[in-house]
């Protein structure tokens, strides 16, 4: 890696380190933050009582490139009008006439929902759409005086402005319903494996284990400051755990959700000890072997025989002592014949041998199979007291793989559930591929829905919390429910040619002749890399040359500083020229440079707007892309 991470890892380090943030920056501009139209567009009675109602909030004016936090106050028309329970909540991103925008255009980078009063984050969305659906006869407590912020995060991939709205469908049981006495009020515990306004850490390619995955914190060893575990978070009351979905970004597998109390071990029902039955497998297999061997030698002894005589036959007729060689020949004949039969013998054993053996490995499989199964059916203590509670697992529908945001995160389903007792501890870590590429600015993020014993007892006949699972003696359903399928919006994949090259973005950089340098810094504007942009015509677009041990140098415009408009110099595998879309290109150089998200310091950018190629380059020619504007490309060449 070159400089730039070094670089990057200190700012970013920097920036999170301010804890609190969040929180200040919300109060800070709900004070300022104009309230945003908003109204109703859609209106359903549900027949749990609950109303499903799709609420709009907007215009949101979108800034050409923008890659931005924004707080707004969710007020009036654009939520409920009474007090009441949320049960289910569903986002998206549309234009004015409802349609939805490709993600390869514009995404929904994120989306929290926030609970001024109260503190909770208690709905988070990304670029994957997870819906939110609490289980049956439990919800999110909603009240008029409690004030809404959302703090949203738009990712305009274009030089294009655009006016959007946020959508968000709400299935909600008001006060007035008969069904509103017996919900259960849930609530919601934000488990991230980093923490502050902007809670991401990098992945780079070939990093953790030979395994090709990167796991977060535990294979980072500087992941956070000593003593302070920022994924694990304290239960401070008994009650029961409801569910959760993860959120990963590109090149994410999984988010895993574990619980540790202190000094527990497994304390389910045992499984009966495996009967091993390799005393009576060893002596079959090893006679098996043996006659195997035998018969083999035979066979060999007697091809050898066959081509002995053969040869003596070839040469009969120009033998002085024919009578000898006929001799001979009869000699090898019953030789044969006595091997055969011998082999035809032992074949017989072998086969009696093998029943025998198939019987005991048959017996021995359907041990084993019992033995799993049994296990299957039991938590797996690991790490001391540690139980797994959930892996959310992300499913790309991309056909190119774990490369892009089509794909749907694993949600916990309907009626899964884990007592925790007051000083629990939940923990969540979360995995990344590193064999395709690197992932800057990854997150890891659940949240974990659950209800309080004292609360559950607020309703007529409540569950007992006590029949919820203790996680240390019952498995939970680690694996859960897909949180939806394929969407529409996500298929602009990008990575084509095109007939004779039409779609490329330009040339083959690699095939290009040198360019002019003249010392630079080059200068980043209107989506274009000065200098060193391939898609420029002639000799502009040529790539400019430095020799070994020296660098390019990068900045910002003073025009997109002032706009906002952040750009990466992301590498990516030469030529790097085919056509933008979700998941090309990639971060997938052969040789990796990051610049981060160069911007003035405030999240999500790195905090300096001047970068350098690292001088550690081989000869060669370089491409990278900005991977907030995927659009722009370049190339270096080092002499
Ligand atoms: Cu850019």
């Amino acid at each position: 890696m070159g400089t730039g991470r070094t670089e990057n890892a200190i700012f970013r380090g920097r920036m999170l380190a301010v804890a609190g943030i969040f929180f200040a920056a919300i109060l800070t501009l709900m004070g300022i933050a104009s309230s945003a139209r908003a109204e109703v567009v859609y209106t359903e009675a549900l027949p749990d009582g609950a109303q499903r109602t799709t609420y709009r909030l907007g215009p949101v004016e979108v800034t050409p490139g923008q890659n931005r936090i924004a707080f707004r106050p969710i007020t009036g028309a654009s939520r409920p009008a009474v007090n009441g329970w949320i049960t289910r909540i569903k986002p998206d991103l549309v234009y004015a006439d409802g349609s939805i925008p490709d993600s390869s255009k514009v995404m929904f980078h994120h989306g929290v929902w926030n609970n001024a009063q109260t503190g909770d984050l208690f709905y988070a969305t990304g670029e994957e759409k997870t819906i939110l659906d609490l289980p049956d006869g439990y919800g999110y407590r909603y009240r008029t005086n409690e004030g809404w912020v959302l703090n949203d995060m738009i990712h305009n991939l274009t030089p294009q402005a655009m006016e959007l709205y946020f959508e968000y469908t709400l299935d909600f049981i008001p006060e007035s319903a008969p069904e509103y006495g017996s919900i259960i009020r849930a609530r919601p515990i934000w488990m991230d494996v980093q923490s502050g306004i902007y809670p991401v850490f990098d992945v780079w390619r070939d990093s953790g284990g030979a395994d090709g995955e990167f796991t977060y914190p535990q294979d980072d060893p500087n992941a956070y400051p000593p003593g302070v575990q920022k994924n694990v978070k304290t239960i401070g009351q008994a009650g029961v755990l409801l569910g959760t979905t993860g959120h990963v970004h590109t090149g994410g597998l999984s988010t895993n959700l574990y619980l540790r109390r202190d000094g527990a071990i497994y304390a389910g029902p045992t499984c009966p000890d495996r009967i091993s039955f390799a005393d009576e497998l060893k002596p079959l297999r090893k006679k098996h072997a043996g006659f195997v061997s035998r018969i083999n030698k035979l066979k060999k002894s007697n091809k050898q025989m066959a081509r002995t005589q053969k040869k003596i036959s070839r040469s009969l007729k120009n033998r002085k002592n024919k009578a000898k060689a006929k001799r001979q020949i009869s000699k090898i004949k019953r030789k044969k014949k006595a091997n055969s039969k011998r082999i035809a013998s032992v074949n017989r054993l072998k086969a009696t041998n093998k029943t025998r053996l198939d019987k005991v490995e048959a017996k021995d499989q359907t041990e084993r199979e019992r033995d799993a199964a049994c296990r299957a059916t039991q938590p797996r203590v690991d790490n001391g007291n540690r139980v797994h509670l959930f892996n959310s697992e992300a499913k790309y529908f991309d056909p190119r793989g774990p490369i892009s945001w089509d794909m749907a995160m694993y949600s916990t389903d309907n009626d899964w559930r884990v007592r925790v007792q007051p000083g629990d501890k939940l923990e969540l870590q979360t995995t990344y591929e590193t064999e395709r590429a690197s992932w800057p600015e990854s997150m890891g993020i659940n949240i974990v829905y659950w209800a309080r014993d004292n609360e559950i007892d607020d309703v007529p006949n409540p569950p007992n919390p006590a029949s919820a699972p203790n996680p240390y003696v019952t498995k939970v359903d680690t694996r859960g429910v897909l949180n939806h399928g394929h969407l529409k919006e996500n298929e602009d994949y990008g990575g084509e040619t095109g007939k004779n090259g039409s779609k490329l973005v330009g040339p083959d950089p690699t095939k290009l002749p040198d360019g002019q340098f003249g010392g630079g810094p080059f200068t980043i504007s209107d989506y274009v890399y000065n200098g060193a942009d391939f898609r420029l015509p002639g000799a502009l677009g040529r790539p400019p040359v430095v020799n070994e041990g020296q660098s390019f140098t990068f900045k910002l415009s003073d025009y997109d500083i002032d706009n906002e408009v952040w750009h990466s110099l992301t590498s990516c595998k030469t030529p790097c020229n085919k056509s933008t879309g979700i998941s090309y290109p990639i971060p997938d150089g052969e040789f990796q440079f990051e610049s981060g998200q160069m911007g003035p310091g405030l999240a999500p950018t790195v905090g300096y707007t001047e970068w350098s190629t690292p001088n550690t380059l081989k000869k060669g020619t370089y491409t990278f892309f900005c991977r907030i504007h995927p659009l722009m490309r370049g190339a270096f060449r080092i002499k």
